[in-house]
């Protein structure tokens, strides 16, 4: 067996090297972030080292006849050489069987790597190729995320009156979400709507919510603080049947603010708890997104923008990693159109986006 060690900026990279050197038969043994050596090395970002290897067909060696004398001291060499031959052997199985990861290579190698250019995280793609088996079967790979995903059924409230908050940063379209299913449940599904916010911060945020409530001619209530915004869920709840509260986008990072809207939302008492993300955001920011929000204690997560993604692998991170079911997927601007209560099957594909045929 070949074994190889492999440096680059980042993992494609590194696997388009094994390719090259070692071919289509590589074997993956071990991937890591290492820093580069030196002190310069803690300045400087850290590069990918994949441990590769190749099986190489070993000829089948006559089998050397067994010595009548002592080794004559021209065999005395070629004994030598044959030990140390045998120890290193052992030495690559020792090696082997004390790596932490299980070796993968041929088409399972194929869709590692087309899971990492998609922007996966590495070490869910790693989990993920190693449950589908050596022969890279993508319906295994199917079946995996279908056991994984969650997802909340249908649109239609359960009870009635219903409050759902939607919560999120800035920007992601929580207002415009709204929006859309206020419209739904009012034209399609005929039911009393009522549309609360308490995003009084931005300049425009209130109007552009009372523009939905006068379109769609369901009440409006806008709320300042804890206090206000309880009177003014009384008084939806008295008349409506789904209660839709906006709120402010807060930053992942400004802990203030996420208490706050903490308090809010034990004023508003939510049924159910909405957190909006835009599928353009990356891996890091998704993480964010998920760990600040999760003090919110969230019931599903809603993901934005999906018309603009370009690789779907940050998406399927946060879908997969995030431990929330997904209620709705957001794919345009169109009120009320561009929305689609999450149904498995779909957000299986969008996980396979750009991997397999
Ligand atoms: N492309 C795209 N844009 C969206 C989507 N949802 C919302 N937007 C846009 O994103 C911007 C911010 O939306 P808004 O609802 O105000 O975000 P909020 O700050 O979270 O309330 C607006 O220009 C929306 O039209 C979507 O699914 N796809
Ligand atoms: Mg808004």
């Amino acid at each position: 067996m070949q074994v190889k060690r492999f440096l680059a900026a980042n993992l494609p990279q590194a696997l388009a090297q094994v390719k090259a050197e070692l071919g289509e038969e590589a074997v993956i043994l071990h991937t890591r972030q290492v820093r580069q050596q030196g002190l310069w090395g803690w300045f400087r970002p850290q590069i990918f080292e994949v441990l590769a290897a190749k099986e190489e067909q070993a000829k089948p060696r006559p089998k050397p006849a067994k010595p009548k004398k002592p080794p004559s001291q021209t065999q005395a060499p070629l004994l030598a050489l044959e030990e140390e031959y045998q120890r290193l052997g052992q030495l690559v199985a020792d090696l082997k069987e004390q790596l932490p990861q299980a070796p993968f290579g041929g088409a399972q190698l194929s869709i590692y790597e087309a899971m990492l250019q998609v922007g996966y995280d590495g070490e869910l793609a790693r989990e993920l190729v190693q449950l589908i088996g050596v022969e890279g079967d993508l319906l295994k790979l199917e079946e995996e995320l279908a056991g994984r995903i969650k997802t909340v059924p249908g649109l239609l409230p359960a009870q009635n009156p219903i409050v759902l908050a939607f919560v999120g940063p800035t920007g992601v379209g929580k207002t415009t979400t709204i929006a859309k299913l206020a419209a739904r449940y009012r034209i399609r599904h005929n039911l009393q709507v009522g549309l609360a916010t308490v995003d009084t911060y931005r300049i425009g945020a209130v109007e552009q919510l009372r523009t939905y409530a006068e379109i769609l001619d369901v009440p409006f209530e806008v709320a300042m603080i804890p206090q206000e915004l309880k009177v003014s869920m009384e008084k939806l709840r008295e008349h409506c049947q789904v209660i839709l509260l906006d709120t402010a986008g807060r930053s992942q990072q400004n802990k203030m603010q996420l208490a706050e809207l903490k308090s809010f939302l034990q004023a508003a008492a939510p049924d159910q708890v909405h957190l909006v993300t835009s599928g353009t955001g990356s891996r890091e920011s998704n993480r964010q997104v998920l760990e600040s929000f999760k003090k919110l204690g969230p019931s599903s997560l809603i993901i934005t923008k999906l018309d603009e993604v370009a690789s779907f692998g940050p998406v399927a991170s946060v879908i997969l990693e995030g431990g929330l079911p997904l209620s709705y997927l957001a794919n345009g601007q169109a009120v009320p159109d561009d929305l689609e209560p999450a149904e498995k099957k779909r957000v299986v594909q969008l996980c396979l986006e750009g991997i397999g045929a």
